[in-house]
C-alpha cells in the first residue's frame, strides 16, 4: 500500500492528559507512529507541501492561527510543560477575541486530553499533508488505494476546535480535497473504537459528504456527548449521517452486522471516493478502550471495505497498543488491498 508520512509528525510528544482527577502519561505517543511504520509494506513516500489553502477549506482561520501560535503564547506567559485550558464555554461560545492564552485553549479546546506541545503544529500541519497527498495520487490515478500515517489523529477535531487528542482533522481534509478534485460524493467511514465527532461536525449539513461511524456507544465512552444513533445530518446533509454504536465488549461478529450496515448506506449514498478513518483501538487489548477485535478480524474488517471496489484513503486515527499497533494496521491494510 503506498504510504505517505514525514518524521515531523513525531515531533508532538505530549507528556500528560489530565483524565479522572489525574495527570497520566499521555496515551498518544510518538512511539505509535514507528509501531505502524515498521509493519507497513510497499512504498513509503514523503508528503508534498499542499500549503495551508486545504487546511482552511475545513478548519477557521482564526483556528489555524491560534493553533500554530499557541505554544509560543504559553511560554510567553511564562508556563511551564504542555499547554492544557482549564476553562470551557459550554454555552454561547462565539468568536470573541481574546488574548489571553488560557482563555483561547478554552475557546477552541473542549477536554483536558489535549495538550498543545512544542511540536504540535508542525506534527499535526504534515499529518494533513500526508492525508492531502494521498488524495493527490489517487486523483493523479498513481494508486486506487493510499495510507495516510497521520499522527496525531484527527477525528475530534472540528472546523474551530481540538480535543480528544486531535487538532487538524485529516480526514476531513483530504474528503474537502477530494470532493474540490472532483472525486466526490466522498464518504467517510470512521472505524476508530471512538466516535468521529469532528468530521459529523464538520460535515453534518454537508450533502458531498457521507459520513459513518461505528464505535463505542457515547453513553459509555468519550466523547459522550456525539455519536448518538439520533445524529442523521441536517439540510441538505440530512440523512447523510449515520452513526452505529456498539456496547462494550463489541467482537466481530456483532461488528460485521454493524460495517455491514455502513457498507450498505456508502453504496446507496452513490460515494465514488472512500476515505476511512481507521483506529485500531477496536483492538481486544487495547488499554484504553473496550471492544474484542483480533488482528485477523482487522483483516476481515479491510477485506469487507475493500470489497465496495471504491479508490480508498485510510487515514490513521487511533490506537494505543503500542506493540500491536503496527500489526493490526498491516493486517487491516492487507485486507484491503486483497479485495
Ligand atoms: C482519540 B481517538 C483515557 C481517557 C482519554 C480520550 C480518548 C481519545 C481518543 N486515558 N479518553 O479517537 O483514538
Ligand atoms: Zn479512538
Amino acid at each position: 500500500m503506498l504510504t505517505f508520512c514525514s518524521p515531523a509528525q513525531k515531533a508532538h510528544a505530549p507528556a500528560r492528559e489530565l483524565v479522572n482527577g489525574k495527570a497520566e502519561d499521555h496515551a498518544e505517543t510518538p512511539q505509535r507512529f514507528d509501531s505502524v511504520l515498521a509493519q507497513v509494506t510497499g512504498a513509503v513516500r514523503a508528503p508534498a507541501d499542499h500549503g495551508l489553502a486545504p487546511i482552511l477549506a475545513v478548519h477557521a482561520a482564526d483556528y489555524v492561527a491560534f493553533l500554530e501560535l499557541a505554544f509560543g503564547e504559553w511560554q510567553a506567559a511564562g508556563r511551564e510543560g504542555d499547554a492544557i485550558g482549564y476553562a470551557f464555554p459550554v454555552r454561547a461560545r462565539r468568536p470573541l477575541a481574546l488574548d489571553r492564552i488560557d482563555a483561547k485553549l478554552g475557546q477552541f479546546g473542549f477536554d483536558t486530553v489535549t495538550p498543545i506541545a512544542a511540536g504540535t503544529w508542525e506534527a499535526a500541519y504534515w499529518g494533513a499533508q500526508a492525508a492531502l497527498s494521498g488524495i493527490a495520487a489517487i486523483a493523479a490515478g498513481e494508486a486506487r488505494q493510499a495510507f495516510a500515517l497521520c499522527r496525531p489523529p484527527g477525528h475530534h477535531a472540528g472546523a474551530d476546535y481540538f480535543g480528544g487528542y486531535c487538532y487538524l482533522n485529516n480526514a476531513a481534509i483530504a474528503a474537502r480535497a477530494a470532493v474540490a478534485r472532483g472525486l466526490g460524493p466522498v464518504a467517510v467511514l470512521d472505524v476508530d473504537y471512538h466516535h468521529g465527532n469532528g468530521t459529523q461536525d464538520i460535515f453534518y449539513e454537508d450533502g458531498a459528504v457521507f459520513f459513518a461511524s461505528i464505535h463505542a456507544d457515547p453513553r459509555m465512552d468519550f466523547p459522550f456527548f456525539w455519536g448518538h444513533a439520533d445524529e442523521r445530518g441536517a439540510g441538505a446533509g440530512e440523512g447523510a449521517n449515520l452513526n452505529l454504536p456498539l456496547a462494550r465488549g463489541t467482537g466481530w461478529r456483532e461488528y460485521e452486522g454493524a460495517l455491514a450496515k455502513a457498507l450498505e448506506a456508502i453504496a446507496a449514498f452513490g460515494a465514488k471516493t472512500l476515505i476511512v478513518s481507521y483506529g485500531a483501538d477496536t483492538f481486544a487489548e487495547d488499554p484504553i478502550s473496550h471492544f474484542a477485535l483480533t488482528t485477523r478480524d482487522m483483516q476481515a474488517m479491510g477485506a469487507a471495505i475493500g470489497a465496495l471496489g471504491l479508490p480508498t484513503l485510510t487515514v490513521m486515527e487511533g490506537g494505543y497498543d503500542v506493540p500491536a499497533l503496527g500489526h493490526n494496521v498491516a493486517a487491516f491494510l492487507a485486507g484491503l488491498e486483497s479485495a
